[in-house]
């Protein structure tokens, strides 16, 4: 069946499912050529297999507030796609949160795992809770009862969770002590553990280190660097906070942080202490960032607004999907905007990379930009295989190693005949290459 009618199918098996069929649409039109070369995957279904989830799990997750009154959410794992190795993803809690996002961010996660060289395959998972307001108890009750509704599907060779939006070190030390009690064993299912009990050192910073890396190699390709570069990020999770340390030490400027309130903009520069703010911000558990200008008069707050409309060189997206749209990447390009790297999963819109792809700015996808993240957790979990605990010299080492090869393995396969290399195109074809491959050596099941 061709790439066209796969997709028409897609949608008329799925409708409303929105995020899941871009994210889906995206990478099989940019691996049309290569499909199209390898009629044996066409033979095998291939792509007929690789879109579905091998399996859903949903559950009901109920729980005792701090009044004592009864509340119920929804939790979900989405396990993709374990053709290269065990099911490997993060939980995002989010009151957003339904199946068309985590089957996204499950089917992007499969490739940014194929992409890391390490063996891991594709999920996601999460609920529709809103860690907003919570207290810390209320988010340890919740995460208990998630796990009684999820631990039976998890194991170390069969499916590792970790953070996303809304679950960092605190959620997963509450998730994995659950989940280790009822288990009776200390395997080291879940990555970003604490340091104290499997966690890898790196691992808070990987995503956003692993970013600029990236960025570093997508500026030596034309013998530029970050010294001097003026940056726009958007969102202050843990993601924002490790690509603000990364880009400061490697001596660009960064301008903006944002929260759902609107965004701040510091012309001195968000550098130093001032990143400790953006700890600050969310230690409060209230989610906005207009505090910020409190400690930081220099600084402005824009309410309602998005950090793209400022003049920067390089625009990275740090906050969740389709956070930069079609008006954003007119408004970056107008302004000159050099490269537009997503931190943040699918935080492009298709009208927004169409229009920087046309324009010839560089533009790299989060299965690669972000990849960085999952590469640690993978790295943490070798250790945890292995019963020993690397430096922090040695976690960053080898990041700093998978980037760079990921930035090859984009040029390799998204170098266009001008010389512009399509990032996007390189991503995807790389990842579902590897993906493809293990599938068809792997047999029809
Ligand atoms: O989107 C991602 O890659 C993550 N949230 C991290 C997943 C992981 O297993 O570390």
């Amino acid at each position: 069946m061709d790439i066209n009618t796969i997709i028409n199918n897609l949608e008329a098996k799925h409708p409303g499912e929105k995020e899941y069929l871009q994210a889906v649409k995206e990478v099989l039109l940019s691996v049309k050529d290569v499909y199209n070369q390898h009629p044996e995957f066409e033979k095998n279904k291939i792509i007929e297999r690789m879109v579905e989830p091998d399996r859903i799990v949903t559950f009901r997750v109920t729980w005792l507030d701090d009044n004592g009154d009864v509340q119920n959410n929804i939790g979900y794992r989405v396990q993709f796609n374990n053709a290269i190795g065990p099911y490997k993803g993060g939980i995002r809690f989010h009151a957003s949160v339904n199946l068309s996002i985590l089957k996204f961010l499950g089917f992007e996660q499969t490739f940014k795992n194929a992409l890391t060289t390490l063996p891991m395959g594709g999920a996601k998972g999460g609920s529709d809770f809103s860690p907003r307001g919570k207290s810390d108890r209320e988010i340890m009750r919740f995460c208990q009862a998630f796990i009684l509704g999820l631990w039976k599907n998890l194991g170390p060779d069969r499916d590792v969770p970790a953070g996303d939006i809304g679950v960092g070190g605190r959620e997963v030390g509450y998730m994995y002590g659950m989940y280790k009690r009822l288990v009776n064993e200390h395997t080291g299912t879940f990555t970003g553990k604490g340091l104290d009990f499997g966690g890898s050192r790196i691992r808070p910073e990987a995503t956003g280190f692993g970013a600029l890396y990236f960025v570093q190699n997508v500026l030596a390709r034309k013998g530029e660097t970050l010294e001097g570069k003026t940056v726009a990020i958007s969102g202050f999770g843990n993601v924002a906070w490790g690509a603000a340390l990364k880009a400061n030490e490697l001596g660009a400027k960064v301008v903006t942080i944002s929260g759902p309130d609107g965004y701040i903009y510091d012309p001195d520069g968000i550098s130093g202490d001032k990143i400790d703010t953006m700890l600050e911000l969310r230690a409060t558990g209230e989610d906005i960032v207009e505090p910020y200008i409190e400690k930081h008069p220099n600084a402005k707050f824009f309410a309602g607004k998005k950090p793209w409309e400022q003049k920067v060189d390089i625009a990275l997206p740090c906050a969740t999907q389709n956070e930069l749209n079609g008006d954003d990447a007119k408004q970056l390009i107008a302004n000159n905007v050099q490269l537009v790297a997503e931190v943040s999963n699918m935080g492009c819109t298709p009208e927004a990379i169409d229009a920087f792809i046309e324009h010839r700015i560089t533009y790299a996808p989060g299965k690669a930009v972000n990849a960085g993240g999952v590469a640690t957790s993978g790295l943490e979990m070798s250790q945890n295989a292995m019963h020993l605990q690397w430096s922090a010299e040695e976690v960053d080492q080898r990041l700093h190693g998978i980037m760079n090869d990921i930035h090859h393995q984009c040029v390799k396969y998204g170098e266009e005949p001008d010389g512009y290399i399509n990032y996007m195109k390189g991503a995807n074809i790389a990842g579902f290459m590897k993906v493809a491959n293990a599938m068809m050596e792997q047999g029809v099941c």
